[in-house]
């Protein structure tokens, strides 16, 4: 394990690792791009410290923390923290769109930060957990574990009920930029019911920075500025918007989450084993509600609409993170990976974000078929946790391979690793830098 007394790395993977987070580091907290996302954005952060905390477990803290002074009152751990010294321009949509010290006020929205008014799916207890074992005696000499665990509770706490809007346990995203894969193809049939705000009402800042065809289209956009602003214009007040899905990388996310909160209370002296069994429950709700044994494969569930969404996402895969699967998912979920429709070890680098047999399915748009690397890194984790060992340490070179040589891109083509979007990216770096540990 890498601490800041180690001597100075020298494999060019690694360097070029650490530039990229050094580059991308605001004193406080880490943008995933400096161009595209010159703000704090809430499971980048998280992904960025489980990476930070083998060069600077300090570093990797303080990126959590400042993530967390943000919360809400209600729990809440909003997905955009603003930089004041940023221009309103640089980043849309920009504070003055989520109005949070006004519109959020009821929710209790911090006074003393701007943030917008969503979230992003739950991978801060998870990473907490993470950070705190690389420096144990660091941690505990700040008492980070004692100060994040209440905020951690709240905001579990806030999901498992503000947003269970389906009525069976597991939380609801009210917004495709929630669950974090902005314009996948599970979202055109719940997002075809959304009339789009008018084009002329906002100016995207995105196509300043990234081609329009790697990019979500204006249609798309239209539609989520509509149900952000709707969400903000009934003050964030949970269960009345037109949009609401349960999405199974969102829900099996809170759930690793949950049992590392399980293992920073015991930690901190108590249990734990409520949380493991809360953890446990939920494993099996997200199988009764999102399973689907003929595809091999979990679905997100349209909650307005009332039925599994039939498309094929690669976060449909990402709950082999979890320890408590049944024998006979975890090996029907390998092989969906495995097979045509992921195309992993015949044909693809990475898991592509989107079914490759989808009709939907585009190499290049963004979350309709590049692969994205944070996903790559859960899967890594997931087929580790099962004991697919040599499939997670082809996983893993493949990782590192295209990290380098797309130079730490957002996202790739899914056959080739050609680079798109931007380049220097936050979380690429920082798995890059948890994969070589
Ligand atoms: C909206 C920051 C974020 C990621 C998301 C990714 C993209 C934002 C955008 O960038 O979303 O939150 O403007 O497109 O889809 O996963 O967290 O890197």
């Amino acid at each position: 394990r890498a601490l800041v007394y180690d001597p100075p790395p020298t494999d060019p993977l690694h360097v070029g690792a650490v530039r990229v987070l050094e580059a991308n580091w605001t004193g406080t907290s880490t943008v995933p791009s400096r161009g595209l996302y010159p703000h704090q954005w809430s499971w980048d952060s998280a992904f960025i410290a489980i990476g930070l905390r083998h060069l600077s477990p300090l570093r990797a803290q303080t990126e959590l923390e400042t993530l967390l002074a943000a919360q809400w009152d209600d729990g809440r751990i909003p997905h955009i923290v603003f930089n004041p010294s940023v221009p309103l321009d640089a980043y849309f949509p920009s504070p003055d769109f989520w109005r949070s010290s006004t519109a959020g006020r009821a929710a209790g929205a911090p006074r003393t930060v701007q943030t917008s008014g969503i979230v992003q799916p739950p991978v801060h207890a998870l990473a907490v957990w993470l950070v705190h074992r690389a420096d144990p005696g660091l941690s505990h000499a700040r008492g980070f574990l004692a100060r994040m665990y209440p905020r951690l509770a709240a905001w579990h706490r806030y999901l498992l009920h503000r947003r269970d809007l389906g009525g069976a346990g597991l939380a609801s995203v009210v917004h495709p930029w929630e669950q974090g894969m902005d314009n996948s193809p599970c979202w055109d049939a719940p997002l075809a019911r959304v009339t789009p705000a008018p084009a002329r009402s906002f100016r995207r800042a995105d196509l300043d920075h990234g081609a329009a065809e790697d990019r979500p289209t204006d249609l798309d956009y239209g539609r989520y500025v509509r149900l952000a602003a709707d969400y903000r214009d009934a003050e964030y007040r949970d269960g009345g918007g037109e949009f609401a899905v349960e999405d199974p990388a969102f829900n099996a996310l809170l759930i690793a989450s949950e049992h590392a909160l399980a293992a920073i209370a015991h930690e901190l002296g108590a249990t734990g084993t409520a949380r493991h069994a809360r953890a446990e429950r939920l494993t099996r709700v997200l199988r009764e509600r999102l399973w689907d044994q003929a595809a091999g494969v979990f679905r997100c569930r349209d909650v307005r609409g009332g039925g599994l969404v039939p498309e094929r996402s690669v976060s449909g895969l990402v709950p082999l993170l979890l320890p408590g699967l049944p024998r006979e998912t975890v090996a029907a979920l390998v092989d969906t990976a495995y097979g045509p429709h992921f195309g992993l070890g015949s044909g693809t680098r990475l898991p592509p974000s989107y079914d490759l047999l989808g009709e939907a399915f585009d190499p290049h748009r963004y979350w309709r078929g590049p692969a994205w690397f944070n996903t790559a890194w859960l899967l890594e984790r997931g087929l580790r946790t099962h004991g697919e060992l040599a499939r997670a340490d082809a996983l893993r070179e493949a990782f590192l391979d295209v990290a380098g040589t797309s130079g730490y891109a957002e996202y790739v083509d899914p056959f080739t690793g050609e680079a798109c979007g931007a380049t220097g990216f936050g979380w690429t770096a920082a798995l890059t830098l948890d994969l070589l540990h």
